[in-house]
């Protein structure tokens, strides 16, 4: 036995970003823990956390080698990364010599802020497209818009040490119990030891979550522009109003106050669809002053208003002066490890390094003088979304598709189209840890890259909090960190500004571009990251980062005013009819991560919900006769999804939920996404992977 060596890395899982602590004897990990002294976790970890040990036991699954598929359909065969590296040089510079509008690149929350820096500037810089996008589309898009919005800038205000100062929490579209787990148990530690504390949940499900609340608003799919619009009325009817911030810090007040002036109650309430005793006692929350922290995820971004929902909350915050103060805030949860990190780095298509946006032709320059490029290199406008990008390989105009860190083949809404675009595309690059994936089935190239512990890498998670993960594995075989890969092939392109000899060089050249940002980490030395984390906006090296942004009521619009908009209610894209007379949410579990690629290799989480499942109201089984344990499927508008009955009073009547975690590898016919809909809000392209129309068909088969 060798000798036990300790390694930090950032949890490759959700966006807390919990920091663990793993003991290594021979390259393999003897034990997982997080030290107490250490945050932002403070000692605390979750299942999946606890559980990478199993993970990493075997490198079974694992991509190790370069592999490059002769036909489609057939096996890849393995090659030497010279070889891998010229192909894809080779095909991705023809393709793009023929049309500069047919190449994209479609990447990932999951990797790290070097490695999306370095894609960015090889698509956007050396390239000149503005086709990347990447899973963070389908998951923060409509928070970044509503920020924008509010704030002029994206980015949450809060922190979590708010948490241990907030006396009122809401959890709206938000299964914390389930999918970020370490700061449930920090609100539950501050309602232990402070017994007056509130917890407020909307969300059609009653989760996990929902069995800490005082008060559970079961609220109809989509409606809480309806329910938020309301219950600000109601308290402004109460006086409950911060007249000074709202007169001094913000814009567009008196329109806000007239449009809740108008709003009809009535039909406020038919659009929630719940009894009006809920919203009377969450207007009794909070008509006392109180510090309120609101934390929200898929269940307002996944939605063709998933702005307006955010904005309608964000509203509420400015309305009752609850932002910028300790304890207070609209605290819009991250859902992967790097989401926000991969935002500051401009990896949406309409963004640029730093919080810039192409659109802007001051921004465009300060980036291309970063990047010694001539003026002009890049495109002013923003380029395809994810499911345009995908749309556009399916009719032919995307030919090269380059996909690092996810696995669009389960994720994406519609899946059925992003396959399409899968098999029509010329060259589709796979990048990704593991093989076989369901994405890995259609590439022409798989490039094996290192993963967590493996590499050194930096992440920011939902609390602005930037860490830096070291390496204390060997990546089998040949895998290599993804900022390398990328590198090697934009030098082999023949482009300059890639010969970085580490991730901590390629580090330091981002940072500067950061500086005089709102998301500004140029005081963020590579010897700063390695004593430990630190929070943006940390402009020099002596600043010791940021708790709280906006705290002196100034904001990041023109104005430096936070502005009020007035979001009016409107139904889910798609409606029930006879044919298809449910409603469909869609969502995640705790024991599993997206796709499976890691937590499907764990017994003891795979135990927990062995297979696919539809939760159904014990009135809608009773009418479709569907029994509790008994196979079922979804059939949509577009395709359908197999899945085993749990019968359940914690689910609306006439709504059924289903996760999205088991892909075709698991079995053809068990992907939800081949049911769902690919309408979008037209204001952040996310789509409404939270309602669609579905029927229910029993099934007369054991599995
Ligand atoms: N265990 C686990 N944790 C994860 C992940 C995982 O795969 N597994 N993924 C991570 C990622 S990337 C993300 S984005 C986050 C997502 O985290 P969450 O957003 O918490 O997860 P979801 O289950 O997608 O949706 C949350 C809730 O929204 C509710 N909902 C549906 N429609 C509506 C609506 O119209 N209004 C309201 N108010 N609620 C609604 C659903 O019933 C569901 O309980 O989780 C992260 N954490
Ligand atoms: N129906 C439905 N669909 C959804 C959602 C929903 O709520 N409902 N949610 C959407 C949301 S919010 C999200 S974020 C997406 C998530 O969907 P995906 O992004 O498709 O899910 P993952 O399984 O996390 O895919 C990550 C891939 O990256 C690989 N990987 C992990 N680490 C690394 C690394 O360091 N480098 C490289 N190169 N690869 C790595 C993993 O093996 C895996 O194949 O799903 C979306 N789809
Ligand atoms: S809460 Fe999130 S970051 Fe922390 S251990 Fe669990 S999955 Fe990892
Ligand atoms: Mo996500």
């Amino acid at each position: 036995m060798g000798q036990e060596t300790t390694g930090h890395a950032v949890c490759p899982y959700c966006g807390v970003g919990c920091v663990i602590q793993a003991a290594v004897v021979d390259n393999r990990i003897t034990k997982i823990s997080a030290d107490k002294e250490v945050g932002p976790n403070y000692g605390m970890l979750c299942q999946k956390g606890a559980y990478l040990k199993d993970v990493f036991h075997s490198h079974d699954g694992r991509l190790a080698y370069p592999m490059i598929r002769d036909e489609r359909g057939g096996a890849p065969r393995r090659v030497s990364w010279t070889e891998a590296i010229a192909f894809v040089s080779r095909r991705l510079s023809e393709i793009h010599r023929a049309d500069g509008d047919a190449v994209g690149y479609y990447g990932s929350g999951q990797l790290d802020t070097e490695a999306s820096y370095v894609f960015t500037k090889l698509f956007k810089g050396s390239l000149g497209t503005n086709h990347t996008d990447t899973n963070s589309r389908l998951c923060m898009s409509s928070a970044v818009a509503a920020y924008v919005k509010a704030f002029g800038s994206d980015g949450p205000p809060t922190c979590y040490d708010d948490i241990e100062h907030a006396d009122v929490f809401l959890m709206i579209g938000a299964n914390m119990a389930a999918n970020h787990p370490v700061l449930f148990q920090m609100m539950r530690k501050r309602r232990a030891r402070n017994p007056n504390t509130r917890i407020i949940v909307v969300d059609p499900r009653r989760t996990k979550s929902g069995q800490l609340a005082d008060v559970h608003v079961p609220l109809a799919p989509g409606s809480d522009v309806a329910f938020l619009n309301l219950v600000a009325k109601r308290l402004h009817d109460l006086g409950r109003v911060d007249e000074r911030f709202a007169r001094r810090h913000t814009e567009g007040f008196s329109a806000y106050r007239a449009m809740l002036g108008a709003l009809d109650d009535k039909t406020m309430l038919e659009a929630c669809d719940v009894h009006p005793a809920r919203i009377h006692e969450v207007v009794e929350l909070l008509a006392e002053p109180c510090r309120l922290l609101s934390f929200y995820c898929q269940g307002t971004n996944q939605s063709v208003v998933g702005v307006d929902k955010n904005v309608a909350l964000i509203n509420l915050h400015l309305q009752l002066g609850a932002v910028g103060n300790p304890g207070a805030g609209p605290f819009s949860l991250t859902g992967q490890p790097n989401a926000m990190g991969g935002r500051e780095v401009g990896y949406l298509s309409h963004q640029l390094p730093g919080y810039r946006r192409v659109a802007d032709a001051e921004h465009r320059q300060d980036v291309e003088r970063h990047w010694d490029l001539a003026p002009g290199s890049i495109r002013p406008d923003p380029g395809m979304t994810a499911g345009e990008m995908f749309e556009a390989a399916a009719d032919g105009r995307l030919k090269a598709l380059w996909i690092g860190g996810t696995n669009p083949a389960v994720s994406m809404p519609d899946v059925s189209v992003a396959q399409a675009g899968l098999r029509r595309a010329e060259l589709v690059v796979v990048q990704d840890c593991y093989y076989p994936t369901e994405t890995a089935e259609y590439a022409d190239v798989l490039l094996p890259a290192a993963q967590w512990g493996e590499k050194a890498g930096t992440m920011t998670n939902s609390e602005r909090l930037v860490a830096r993960s070291e390496k204390f594995l060997d990546p089998p075989g040949e895998a290599m960190p993804d900022w390398e890969v990328v590198a090697r092939i934009a030098k082999k392109m023949g482009f300059a500004g890639y010969a970085y000899g580490s991730a901590e060089e390629v580090w330091d050249e981002y940072r500067a571009l950061t500086a005089g940002r709102p998301c500004d980490q140029h005081g963020m030395t590579n010897e700063r990251l390695s004593d430990g984390p630190l929070r943006w906006p940390c402009p020099t090296e002596r600043h010791p980062g940021a708790t709280r942004r906006y705290a002196r009521g100034r904001f990041l619009t023109d104005s430096g005013k936070a502005r009020f908009h007035t979001p009016t209610y409107r139904p889910p894209d798609e409606y029930t009819d006879a044919a298809f007379p449910l409603g469909l949410t869609t969502g995640r579990i705790a024991g599993q991560w997206h796709t499976r690629t890691r937590t499907g290799k764990v017994e003891a989480l795979n135990r927990q919900d062995p297979e696919p499942f539809v939760e159904i109201h014990p009135d809608d089984a009773a009418v479709y006769d569907v029994e509790d344990g008994g196979w079922v499927r979804l059939v949509s508008r577009r395709g359908d999804a197999v899945g085993k009955a749990r019968v359940t009073d914690g689910i609306r009547q006439g709504l059924l939920f289903m996760p999205f975690h088991w892909g075709d590898l698991y079995h053809p016919s068990t992907n939800v996404n081949y049911v769902t809909s690919a309408a979008c809000d037209p204001q952040s392209g996310q789509p409404e992977l939270k309602f669609c129309a579905v029927r229910v068909e029993r099934l007369d088969y054991d599995a």
